[in-house]
């Protein structure tokens, strides 16, 4: 098995990639809302994070625009606790996730509830950077970097797929880097 999928090449350092606006939100005004299709929407605080369940992850992250890093060290929650605490309904198929510069990206939940997808806050041993995220972004390392959002502040669980920023924009909607899977 190759260590990069076709058409990527590796960089040693994650590149910075956004809409350009960096939202700053100190630890102790972070939320995380989780709602839409569960039968309990919560808000999660900072503190909450952290008495949940604390995982390293090492992934690879591939970027569409052909740059991959290889085995990062990601520490953070794993996002099916999370979602299991607002108990999706049974109809939710999908999630929207939102960050606070208004980007929206959306997975179905099979990929979303995967055992590597994290709520991430740890990047290297180090606070994730803001310009990474920071505080906490959503790691979903099978999937291209795209349907990793940075800020992440909202978790909309969906009945029905609905497209994010770059899936409206011509990105394949469902980002298999293993599969070639850029556009649609
Ligand atoms: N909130 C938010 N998340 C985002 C983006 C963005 O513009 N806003 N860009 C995505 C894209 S296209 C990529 S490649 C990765 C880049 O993450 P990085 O800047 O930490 O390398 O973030 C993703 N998550
Ligand atoms: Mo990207």
């Amino acid at each position: 098995m190759p260590r990069l999928p076709t058409g990527q090449r590796e960089e040693d350092d994650l590149p910075v990639l956004d809409l350009g606006d960096q939202p700053e939100t100190p630890r102790d005004r972070w939320t995380l809302l989780v709602d839409g299709a569960v039968e309990a929407p919560i808000t999660f605080r900072w503190e909450d994070l952290l008495a949940l369940p604390q995982v390293e992850r090492a992934a690879d992250f591939h970027c569409v625009t052909a740059w991959s890093v290889l085995d990062l060290a990601w520490r953070g929650t794993p996002l099916d606790a999370i979602l299991a605490l607002a108990r999706p309904k049974a109809e939710a198929t999908h999630v929207m996730a939102h960050g606070r510069d208004g980007y929206l990206t959306n997975l179905p939940l099979e990929e979303a509830l995967k055992d590597d997808v994290l709520v991430a806050h740890t990047l290297r041993g180090a606070p994730l950077p803001t310009e990474h995220g920071g505080p906490a972004r959503l790691l979903v390392p099978q999937l291209y970097a795209w349907k990793s959002a940075k800020w992440i502040s909202r978790l909309e669980l969906m009945t029905h797929d609905r497209r994010g920023y770059w899936e409206i924009r011509g990105y394949s909607n469902t980002g298999y880097p293993w599969r070639d899977d850029r556009e649609w």
